[in-house]
């Protein structure tokens, strides 16, 4: 059957919106030629027009009532050589953090055990890490093979890896490999200088040439411009291919990092952001990751129906807070929407 095709015209917005051209696209096609001026006058469309066409493409690849659940676990905390403004793992940031080795097999598989039981059908595992050794890869890859074991899709974020480390991933059974993008090209080095924006992208292509999907995204709320903002989109959806998930996270704001005290940001622009990756990336899960901790029910409503369909759930993200499991539920409820199977 072939994709329902219609052509949108964005508005010229108002100068108060930073007046960007009216530009002509067709909605839910797969496309990796994104210009910066599209991904922009999607973003700065009028609300309302911006809420319909999300919808619109979101319906055309998803149920709509469907939200798929992940369940995340640090197995190694702390103590990280890289100095990401944002990240309460930082060894470069007094965070008062306890650093911890990396965690036994057996108990990193109890704790994927219970989020199955709790209805998690992804286990994602993190570690602070710049890249793996190679004898820690040895012991994830262990921990991959037992989280399969279990039925449950795998997924991992260590950091950069080599083309070699990324087929050794695979050949455990990854299913998919966390790594993102976090800003803007011009943004990033306002955020971390120990690693460059094309570091992320090399890592990024070791990943999709082994044959792993790719989980890749990043964090709004740091003290960006809405131009950096859509930079980061236009980054992710000109991929060579889309990255089959697309966390958006909301900066958890972590006393003693440099971005403790920026300006939060509008939870209408959170929104926007999501909303601007549904329409750019049509066919990828977008999850309202990071954040849902400081975001009423409303604000993640609005999120669903700009097309997030995917979520963290657990009362952990890796070292921060998330919303309680059975209140996360309750919310689906009212909202007549379900876990996808
Ligand atoms: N060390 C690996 C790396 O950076 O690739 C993996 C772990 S790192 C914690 C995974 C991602 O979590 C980061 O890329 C960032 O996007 C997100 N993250 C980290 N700290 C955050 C925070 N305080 N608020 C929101 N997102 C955060
Ligand atoms: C992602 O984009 N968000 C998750 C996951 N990938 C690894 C991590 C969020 C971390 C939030 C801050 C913390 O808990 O330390
Ligand atoms: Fe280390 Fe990842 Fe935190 Fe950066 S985001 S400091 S790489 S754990």
């Amino acid at each position: 059957m072939s994709t329902p095709v219609a052509t949108f015209a964005s508005r010229p917005t108002p100068a108060s919106l930073g007046a960007s051209k009216a530009v002509q696209y067709q909605l839910g096609v797969v496309r990796n030629d994104w210009t910066r001026e599209e991904v922009k006058a999607i973003y700065d469309l009028p609300f309302p027009d911006l809420m319909f066409q999300a919808q619109t493409v979101h319906r055309m690849n998803f149920d709509p009532t469907e939200v798929q659940i992940s369940t995340l676990l640090s197995i190694k905390t702390g103590g990280c050589p890289e100095d990401c403004g944002y990240c309460s793992q930082s060894a470069h940031h007094d965070t008062g953090l306890k650093a911890s080795k990396l965690m036994e097999i057996e108990k990193v598989l109890a704790e994927a055990r219970k989020a199955k039981e709790s209805g998690a059908t992804r286990f994602c595992m993190g570690a602070a890490w710049r890249s793996p050794k190679d004898r820690d890869l040895d012991t994830v890859c262990a921990m991959i093979e037992g989280v399969k074991a279990l039925g449950m899709e795998s997924c991992v974020t260590l950091g950069m890896l080599s083309p070699q480390q990324a087929i050794r991933l695979k050949q455990s059974g990854l299913d998919y490999y966390n790594h993102n993008v976090d800003t803007s090209p011009e943004y990033y080095e306002k955020v971390i200088t120990t690693r460059t924006f094309a570091d992320r992208l090399d890592t990024l292509a070791s990943v999709r040439e082994a044959g792993i999907n790719v989980c890749c995204g990043g964090i709004v709320g740091m003290g960006e411009g809405e131009d950096d903002r859509i930079g980061m989109i236009h980054s992710l959806a000109i991929l060579p291919e889309h990255p089959q998930s697309v966390p958006i996270n909301m900066l958890m704001q972590i006393e003693g990092t440099p971005l403790k005290n920026v300006k939060k940001l509008d939870h209408i622009d959170f929104v926007r952001t999501i909303a601007t990756a549904r329409i750019t990336m049509p066919k990828s899960m977008v999850r309202l990751s990071a954040g849902r901790e400081h975001m009423n029910d409303e604000a993640q409503t609005l999120c669903f129906l700009a097309g997030a369909n995917s979520i963290f759930y657990g009362e952990k993200l890796l070292t921060t807070a998330n919303p309680d499991q059975n209140h996360d539920m309750g919310l689906l409820d009212r909202l007549g929407m379900q876990p996808m199977a």
